[in-house]
């Protein structure tokens, strides 16, 4: 297998809005990330990601880019831009800036112009259709077609109304994406995170689809088009290949047998994909509002499944949540009664499996989905384009705010909770959004000042992989792989063998003998104890022969 730095790496992310406001308008900002660097260096990740920063109207929080050669104000300048990026290189840390190129920003000129005439150069810059072409929807929610008045035509939209879709099989556009990507790779910039890449390519006959199954829909035709390898292999030839950098996909609808495709280290196009087998395990046919239960044995088998389509060929990311999902103790763990050890155990798994880790900013001090009492109260255009659908068809709107405090993206939203002050010292102000009322009992300053906290866990064993690369290299062997309360691997190579068994349970748990004659207990989430039984939410790693 070929040993690269960004295998060895751990990502962090940071969604800017949410992370530290330093001039209190209530929004965060490059200068807040800045202010916080030595406490990721001190946490001990490698490399950052960073969630959209451009220009933009913010109806998708900056994943709707209206300029990719500006800094959105109310984040900073361009010099703030080149300060943190700087200040980041001389802590031996790297940036991963988050490259949303499916789509703009309806407020981009290129939209703007592309609207104004049949003739314009920049129209087929984007998807235009004289008639409605199919029933397509949009991930969140209506037609994923809107008659534009000033263009007399349809446009292609598979997100919000103002996140039109390019048209990659332009070469202009292509052209202009591989200009702006050599732009921030020349100021430094350490690779990119691809929003939604596997959607860049379309069927062009557009066919009807059958939306009894939302998430077959976005594997078989939102994603997957049958020019995206020739797109990313261009990509490739273009602009990565001249950069010492690293690239990672967002693998939204890549199945199993499909990833090394993307990720193959002989093809050329991706170095990693964070893969969505996990993240929409409990969503039903209906989409992410439409919850379904899941088994523990089904969470486990989606990452050995992934873990065997890769093999030595591939790689992957691993990572429980980000910036579009529930915080990761609240989905996966158990936030009432045991919120500090299945926080832990959680980081045990994302810090021993196989792949290049990515820890959501928060989840180093067991940050919680949030519970607003009023649909009011929250952000997300995801959530709000519900909100208004539940209301225009009369639906209960309770029932909904029931499912946005389980499945909506402000749950990861609120602001970092850096203190017991006003809104965690998030800010100064008023906060673009509110923060969890948890702040008091959980943030950063606390879980600093208490020895065996979720983020001295996450720093202990954060610099443990590092001196213990059978965690990175080593082979991937899952066991007791139908048991509904444990998590349990191997990982193995020349340097070490060990073992991880990780109680995903409210009950104590009794390994079998044969699991663990022998070995030796190395790391607990609690107290050292050679009890053989794990308590509720252990996780345990042991030295097997
Ligand atoms: O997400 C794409 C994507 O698939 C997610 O929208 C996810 O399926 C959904 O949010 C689950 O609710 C990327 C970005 O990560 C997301 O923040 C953007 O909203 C989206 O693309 C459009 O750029």
């Amino acid at each position: 297998m070929q040993k690269n730095w960004w295998k060895e790496s751990v990502i962090y992310q940071i969604y800017p809005r949410s992370f530290k406001d330093s001039n209190g308008d209530g929004v965060g900002d490059l200068r807040g990330i800045i202010e916080q660097l030595d406490y990721l260096k001190d946490l001990g990740v490698d490399i950052i990601w960073l969630s959209p920063i451009y220009q933009s109207p913010n109806d998708d929080n900056g994943y709707d880019i209206s300029d990719y050669y500006q800094v959105l104000p109310a984040f900073g300048t361009m010099d703030d831009f080149d300060e943190m990026l700087a200040e980041i290189h001389k802590r031996g840390m790297r940036l991963l800036m988050d490259l949303v190129v499916n789509h703009t920003s309806d407020e981009h000129h290129w939209f703007q112009e592309a609207r104004k005439s049949k003739d314009s150069p920049y129209r087929d810059y984007y998807i235009f259709k004289p008639e409605l072409p199919n029933n397509w929807q949009s991930l969140f929610g209506g037609s994923a077609w809107k008659y534009d008045e000033v263009a007399g035509e349809y446009f292609l939209h598979l997100f919000t109304t103002k996140q039109p879709d390019l048209n990659w099989e332009n070469p202009k556009v292509r052209q202009e994406v591989y200009q702006l990507m050599r732009f921030w790779l020349d100021k430094g910039v350490d690779g990119f995170r691809m929003d939604v890449i596997p959607m860049i390519s379309k069927y062009l006959d557009f066919p009807d689809a059958d939306f009894s199954d939302f998430n077959k829909v976005i594997e078989t035709l939102y994603c997957n088009g049958p020019r995206v390898h020739e797109f990313l292999q261009e990509m490739q030839e273009e602009v990565l290949q001249h950069y010492d950098i690293m690239t990672v996909g967002e693998g939204v609808g890549i199945r199993p047998e499909q990833a090394n495709l993307y990720v193959g280290n002989d093809r050329k196009e991706l170095n990693m994909i964070f893969h969505f087998g996990h993240m929409f395990i409990d969503h039903g046919p209906g989409g992410k509002f439409d919850i379904v239960d899941f088994k523990l044995s089904d969470f486990k088998r989606i990452f050995t499944d992934w873990d065997k389509a890769i093999g030595d060929l591939g790689w992957l990311n691993i990572y429980l949540d980000n910036h579009d999902f529930p915080r990761m103790i609240s989905r996966f763990g158990n936030d009432q009664n045991y919120r500090e050890e299945s926080g832990k155990l959680l980081a045990m798994l994302i810090l021993t499996l196989r792949g290049t880790p990515c820890i959501y900013q928060g989840s180093e001090i067991g940050m919680t989905n949030v519970k607003f009492d009023s649909l009011d109260d929250y952000r997300d255009v995801e959530t709000l384009n519900a909100y208004r659908d539940y209301q225009s068809q009369g639906k209960d709107l309770n029932e909904l705010l029931q499912i946005v405090h389980v499945q909506g993206r402000d749950n990861v939203r609120t602001p970092i909770q850096w203190d017991n002050s006003a809104h965690g010292g998030f800010t100064k102000g008023e906060p673009w959004i509110k923060s969890n009322p948890n702040y008091q009992e959980i943030n950063v300053e606390k879980s600093k000042a208490k020895p065996d906290s979720i983020w001295h866990f996450y720093q202990d064993l954060l610099a443990w992989r590092k001196k213990h690369s059978t965690f990175v290299y080593g082979t991937y062997i899952p066991v007791e792989e139908d048991n509904e309360q444990i998590f349990a691997y191997e990982r193995q190579d020349a340097q070490g063998s060990y073992l991880v068994i990780l109680n995903f349970s409210d009950q104590a748990y009794t390994p079998l003998g044969q699991l663990t004659n022998g070995a030796k207990v190395l790391m607990s989430n609690y107290p050292f104890s050679e009890d053989p039984i794990l308590k509720p939410w252990e996780g345990r790693i042991y030295q097997i022969d």
